[in-house]
Formats: structure tokens, sequence, C-alpha cells
């Protein structure tokens, strides 16, 4: 009975939602309440945004106007969306978190109601219905104050805006966001933009990649690099759509960068630039402003906590998702509002797999449990793995592999030095890997370790847990992971003894003059310290709701 009214209750409630704001203004009057839009006061300030368009700006031609869109809403299922997650483009440059806005750069500047202004903000209108039923919004009349942003206007001018400038500038966006929700504020922005700004195709997976490395050929050496490259590939044409195949033609006809350039003016002069935009924004968040590291700091601080209060907890009999639960709640306990990835917590045969994330295994005596973890923190996200023993003390097998694991950790984070390729740090890993393996009598070759090491060591990390970088050689202000792992599946080849060993150890590093520093130290990582704090009281023994 109970269930049949809560049915009934919730039904018109979400037929409500979907319907038009007219018909929710006649069923119930709204005013406009001024509460702030954000709540949290500790987040990047309105000077680091500022910060960051201005080096854009500085670094677009002269008579561009660039154009960055907020991502899209996304459906989880039926009329539920899954958290709103601002694109990182534009939470990097403006610090605005709501769907539906667009950021306009002008280097030349424009006319906006009488004030000669190099940004534009266009943001979603205030509405006290809409607002009353998914949360507050900035408006345009706060954001300038709020954002610090030249000047904001509502959406609905964003034609009004934009169409002066797209006669007389050159237009540099960023690739279009793609499944984007039909009938969603972004989608008319899209229809709107995309005709009066094409844009070209770029040819999914392989061929894309090529596709994107001729438009950034310069002059004959990067020219004849591609083209060895374009050769090596090899069967490219069969792999793309026509546009692309094309493409790929008249740059292999074209002999030299000057014969590809004027192909390029000839052919796509048309067409918006779509790289260029992107490219300066990789190179800026490659490198951390103090600022930023401020919160890239708090997030792997709050991961630290996260995995101490994991290892107190981790006992046999408990299931992957209780101690899931543990270190997400210690995330929000923190001040985190999301995971910056779908928490891992892999024991037993799971800590085998890179990215097993359904975490729905009990844990059992003897299993290895790897945590793969990373909070969020005002955008930017940590990235710490450490795995553990679930019953507390490292069998004899599995220490050899932790350790071997943990020294060629040691080792790549060594090599983590400016001027340094992230392929030397990698090697530095591998180096101590296949000689400890060889040892160990698990591979005979060096060669051997790609199949119990099947993954890169390292990646940028900031606002996505992948982060934007130019994997060039390693800048100073950067922070890259290290995390060197070994992965022993059951096989006919191997020892019975190192079946199901799944061992990953993962810090931040940030690179510096003097040599790295790993920001996620206060994750225990040596046996000794793993297994003293297993001994420690956890929270998942705790009594909860009784
Ligand atoms: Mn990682």
């Amino acid at each position: 009975m109970i269930r049949h009214i809560r049915r009934t209750l919730i039904v018109p409630l979400a037929l409500v939602v979907v319907t038009t704001p007219a018909f929710t203004q006649e069923s119930r009057t709204y005013s406009a309440v001024e509460a702030p839009a954000r709540y949290d006061e500790d987040r990047p300030s309105p000077d680091f945004h500022r910060g960051r368009r201005e080096a854009v700006l500085a670094a677009l031609p002269r008579d561009a106007v660039a154009i960055v869109v907020s991502s899209p809403t996304r459906l989880r299922s039926n009329d539920v969306h899954y958290q709103y997650r601002q694109s990182n483009s534009l939470y990097y440059l403006t610090g605005m978190t709501e769907p539906a806005t667009v950021l306009i750069l002008v280097p030349l500047g424009a006319e906006v109601d009488g004030n000669n202004v190099n940004e534009i903000l266009v943001v979603p209108e205030r509405n006290p219905a809409t607002e009353a039923w998914n949360g507050r919004r900035v408006g345009a009349e706060r954001a300038a104050g709020e954002l610090g942003v030249e000047i904001a206007v509502g959406s609905g001018r964003l034609d009004e805006v934009l169409a002066p400038l797209l006669e007389t500038r050159r237009p540099f966006v960023l690739p279009w966001p793609d499944g984007v929700e039909q009938g969603s504020a972004l989608a008319s922005q899209l229809t709107y933009l995309k005709e009066r700004i094409p844009v070209l195709e770029v040819a999914p997976g392989r061929a894309g990649f090529a596709q994107r490395a001729m438009l950034r050929v310069t002059d004959d050496a990067s020219y004849d690099r591609l083209r060895g490259m374009l050769d090596r590939m090899g069967g490219l044409e069969a792999t793309v759509g026509t546009a692309a195949a094309d493409m790929t033609r008249a740059f292999v006809e074209a002999g030299s960068a000057a014969a590809w350039l004027q192909w390029q003016e000839e052919h796509l002069g048309e067409f918006a630039d779509s790289m260029l935009l992107e490219a300066i924004l990789t190179d800026l968040r490659e490198v951390k402003t103090d600022e930023e590291m401020r919160f890239l700091q708090e997030a792997i601080d709050i991961t630290a906590a996260a995995h101490r209060e994991a290892l107190r907890s981790i006992e046999p009999g408990l299931h992957e998702y209780e101690i899931e639960a543990v270190i997400e709640y210690v995330f929000h306990r923190g001040g985190s509002e999301y995971t910056g990835f779908p928490s891992i917590v892999g024991s037993g045969e799971n800590s085998t797999i890179l990215h097993y994330e359904s975490n729905r295994r009990r844990m059992e005596d003897g299993d290895l449990v790897v945590m793969d973890i990373g909070a969020e923190y005002r955008g930017y996200s940590a990235d710490v793995t450490r795995t553990a023993p679930v019953n507390g003390e490292f069998s004899e097998p599995q220490r050899q592999i932790y350790e071997a694991v943990l020294e060629a950790q040691e080792a790549a984070i060594a090599a983590v030095q400016p001027g340094a390729s992230l392929q030397a740090v990698g090697a530095a890993a591998s180096a101590v890997l296949a000689e400890r393996l060889t040892e160990l009598g698990l591979i005979s070759d060096p060669g051997g370790l790609r199949r119990f090491l099947p993954h890169g060591v390292s990646h940028y990390l900031g606002l996505d847990v992948h982060d934007a970088g130019t994997y060039g050689p390693l800048r100073v202000g950067s922070v890259i992971t290290v995390e060197p792992g070994i992965y022993i599946s059951p096989a006919d080849d191997v020892d019975e003894r190192w079946w199901n060993i799944g061992v990953r150890i993962e810090d931040d590093v940030l690179v510096t003059d003097d040599g790295p520093v790993v920001l996620s130290g206060g994750a225990p990582k040596s046996v000794e310290e793993i297994e003293t704090m297993m001994t420690e009281p956890g929270l998942a023994t705790a009594k909860v709701g009784e």
C-alpha cells in the first residue's frame, strides 16, 4: 500500500518536471530568491581564470574570435540526468559550472552595450520557476561580478553579440561536443553555431589522428616526418571516410610543405580552425599555476586520507563496495564534490583487471586488493593507487611482486626531471621490473614484461584525470602520475603461486627544477607502513544506521 501511494506521488512530480515552465508557473507562484548560485567559497579565483583568458587572447591571431561552449547535459535513463560536469576548457577559462554557457574571446575587442570588451560570457537567463526546480543560476547580472568576466549577457543575446563578430573575425573553436541531448539549450546553440561556423570533420580513431597531424604540418621537416609515418601506418585510405581520404591523397601527392599548405588554402579555407584553440589550451593546462596546485594538492590529500581509512577497514569477508563506500565517504567528508573517475577496488582475480569498477566481489583471506582512486576537488582530480593484502599481511609471493613494483616505481619517480621524456620515466620502471621478474622466473627476456605490464606508466594530471598535455619533454610545473604495475592471471605457463597477484602503485608527482616532488606521500606505501596501518580499527566495521 505504501509503495502504491509513493508511486502515485512520484509520477505526477516527474511529469511536472518535464512539462513547460508555463504550466509550472500556473500551478505555483515563484519569486526570485537571492541565494548564491554556488556555496563553495574555496574555489579558483576570478583572477586565476582571467589570467588564463589573457594567455589565450595573447596566443590567438589578432583577427580571431574564439568560441568555447559548455559540455552537454547527459541522460542516465529516461528523464534522469547524470550530475552535470562542465567542460574543462570552459571551466578553466571562466570558473562557470552551469550548462548552456558560451565564452567568446576577441583579441581586437568587440562593442557590447557601449563597452569595448575582449571577452563576453553568454549565460543562461535567471528564471524563478526553473530555479525553484533545478537550483539557482548566477545569471547575467551577477556573472560579471562573481566570475570577473568583462561582460556577461543572457543566452537570448547570443546572435546579437556574435553575428557582427563572425562577419569580420576569423572563428576559432574546439571540436564540437557530441552526444548532445535533443531539445537542450546547447543543442540549439550548436545548431546556430554550426550553420555559421563550418568545421572540418575529423575522422575517428587512427585516421583522425593522422588527419590532425597533417593539419599541423608547418615545414618540410614535419611534412617528411609525417609522410614517413603515413607510409608505416599503411592502408590509411581504406580506414577513413571520403573527406579524410581525399585529404590524405592530397597530402601524399603534394610532395612538399609549401604545396600542402597551398592545397589546404584552396580546399580547406572555408573551414574554421578547430585545432589551434585546443593546442593553446593543451599547452597552458600542462603547466599548473600555484593556485591550481593548491586545489590539486587538496584533491590528493583527501585521496591519501581515503587510502588510510581504506587500509584500516579492509578485512576478509567485506565486499569491495564496502571499501569503496569508506573511500568515497572520506572524499565527501573532505569537501570533494565527486570522484575524478569511478573508484577501482579490485580484489583477488579483479586485482589483475586494469579498469575493474563494478566492485561487487567479497574479499577473501589471501587476496590482494588494488585501490585506484581519486577525489575531485573544485574540478581538479587526484589519481593515487595502493595495493594491500586483504588479511593484513603480504604472503611471500605477494611481497616479492610488491617490492619489485615499488622499486620500479621509485626508479621511475627519480626519472621525473625537467626535459625528460615520459618514455624515459616508463623505461626506468620497465628496466627494474624486467630484472626482478627474470630473477623470480616469471619471464626469460625483457620483452616478456609487456604481458604482465600492459599499460603506460604516466599521464598528466589536472582537471582531467588523464589531463591535457603535449606529451613532449617534461616541463617544470607539470604534474604526472607514476604508476607501474604487475598483473598475473592464471595460466598454464605461470607457476600457481603467482596467480591472481595484481599490484599497482601510483603516486602524483610534480616536476620541479629541484627534482621530483611526490604529492601523494600521505598514502602509506612501504610493506611495513601498509601492514601497520591495517592493524588499526577502520570505519567499514563500525555499526551503521542501527
Ligand atoms: Mn592513473
